[in-house]
């Protein structure tokens, strides 16, 4: 009869309330102090406390980054705040090599997914169970609009690689801010 194993590397995996623990997983810490230059209004975010947390990426990585054919697997948890008025977010990235595609998806929280390409900017609603394709070629971002931490879980091939060089808050075509407490999509200001 076929021997079946049970994987001891997948079974040590977990998703603890929408964390990962176990087998594989790391913890990456965001902090204030790890974003200069991604707001608009660096004076301020200067002035806050450094070590206040910003997000945490939660990821599974089963194989090294940079394997071709491989995936990654990952959960982000984004507090609440602002800075100004503009809502706390991810620093944003597209992917080093550029044609890579992602998933997200909404698990906890309310937010938005900010996009944009070379021929278009646009904004998607993420709520819990909101599903949200990353075509390549895409700079991608998550801001948190709501009062609790936004968590979203997200799988990206695990040769796409981060390109930051898109995060600048001059380079965003599109910024989410707090206008008279509701969240308002505008075109960046500093842009080009
Ligand atoms: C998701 C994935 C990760 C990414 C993380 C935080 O979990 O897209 O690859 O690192 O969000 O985004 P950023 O790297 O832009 O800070
Ligand atoms: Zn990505």
């Amino acid at each position: 009869m076929l021997q079946v194993d049970l994987a001891p590397h997948a079974a040590a995996t977990r998703f603890v309330e929408s964390r990962l623990e176990g087998g594989a997983t790391h913890a990456t810490d965001r902090r204030v102090a790890d974003m200069k230059d991604v707001f608009q209004d660096e004076t301020l975010r200067s002035g806050m406390d450094p070590d206040r947390l910003m997000y945490q990426v939660f990821a599974h990585e089963a194989v090294n980054q940079g394997t071709p054919g491989g995936l990654f697997f990952g959960v982000t948890h984004l507090s609440p705040g602002t800075v100004g008025n503009e809502y706390f977010m991810t620093k944003g990235h597209t992917h080093a090599r550029p044609e890579c595609a992602e998933y997200y998806w909404g698990i906890e929280g309310t937010g938005f997914l900010v996009l944009f390409n070379a021929t278009r900017a646009w904004v998607e609603e993420i709520a819990p169970g909101s599903l949200h394709y990353v075509p390549g070629r895409t700079a991608h971002r998550i801001v948190n609009t709501g009062d609790v931490v936004l968590k979203v879980g997200a799988c990206w091939p695990s040769d796409a690689g981060h390109d930051y060089s898109v995060i600048k808050s001059t380079a965003f075509t599109v910024i989410i801010r707090n206008t008279d407490g509701r969240a308002q999509c505008v075109p960046n200001p500093a842009f080009g």
